[in-house]
């Protein structure tokens, strides 16, 4: 366990162990805890295999004889009670410390209010007065800059869907009635999918959108090119979004 341990603090150089290779430090935090869990597992596994396999060998039977019994080894049975408690408060540590890593809500440099509907997304920058809407088979794109804080404000206009973006190793459901807030710090400059992932109805599927990461210098360039000059493609999708269900 100190070995898996120690491994979590030097999680970066340790493959990512079937996860994608997050660009947010959100997702570098999270796939730290799950290199960790992973080590952790790795290595019970490899304790108790050998244990069976040793075990099974030594003890093969040889003779009809009842070897010696052993139940009731104190010290033993103390040990094997004691060793995984141990190892479950300290993954119990690790999740809380990178769950409250994750969560955090510091203050942001920009706001977007993400409103998911039936199908599509709408991205809105109160502040800047940008809207950016897309529906079924447009993937509308939200820009956001690379190494500033940014807060998501994540809302449903309907029913329940899911944000996730897997560049990010991160999804929150977007709940009608409910904003569900959180904080992204973009290290990598480039455009990455996103995708809803709760079954919100009949086209689901094309629930997708992109997320463009460019520099400050773009971002404040893109914001003045498109401030209020946002696609409305559905007329009943207000900026009261989240109120009566269509
Ligand atoms: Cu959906």
């Amino acid at each position: 366990m100190a070995v898996a341990g120690g491994l979590l603090l030097a999680g970066c150089n340790l493959p990512t162990f079937g996860e994608t290779k997050p660009i947010t430090s959100q997702g570098q935090d999270s796939i730290k805890l799950w290199q960790g869990f992973f080590i952790a597992g790795a290595v019970v596994f490899l304790f108790v295999f050998c244990l069976i396999a040793w075990a099974s060998i030594r003890y093969r039977r040889r003779s009809h004889a009842i070897p010696r019994q052993t139940q009731y080894h104190t010290i033993l049975e103390i040990f094997y009670t004691v060793i995984p408690i141990v190892g479950v408060l300290i993954l119990f540590g690790f999740t809380f410390v990178t769950e409250n890593n994750v969560d955090a809500l510091p203050a942001p440099k920009v706001s977007v209010t993400v409103t998911a509907f039936q199908w599509g997304w709408r991205f809105h920058y109160a502040k800047q007065d940008v809207t950016v809407i897309g529906i079924e088979l447009q993937d509308p794109e939200m820009v956001l800059p690379q190494g500033e804080t940014v807060r998501i404000s994540l809302r449903s206009h309907d029913v329940v869907h899911g944000f996730y973006v897997p560049a990010f190793d991160f999804s929150r459901y977007a709940q009608p009635g409910i904003t569900n807030r959180f904080t992204l710090n973009l290290h990598t400059l480039g455009t990455y999918r996103g995708q809803c992932t709760q079954y919100c109805g009949l086209f689901h599927s094309l629930m997708r959108f992109r997320v463009r990461v460019v520099t400050p210098a773009q971002f404040a360039t893109w914001l003045r090119t498109h401030r209020s000059g946002g696609t409305t493609s559905r007329a009943s999708l207000t900026a009261s979004a989240g109120g009566a269900v269509r």
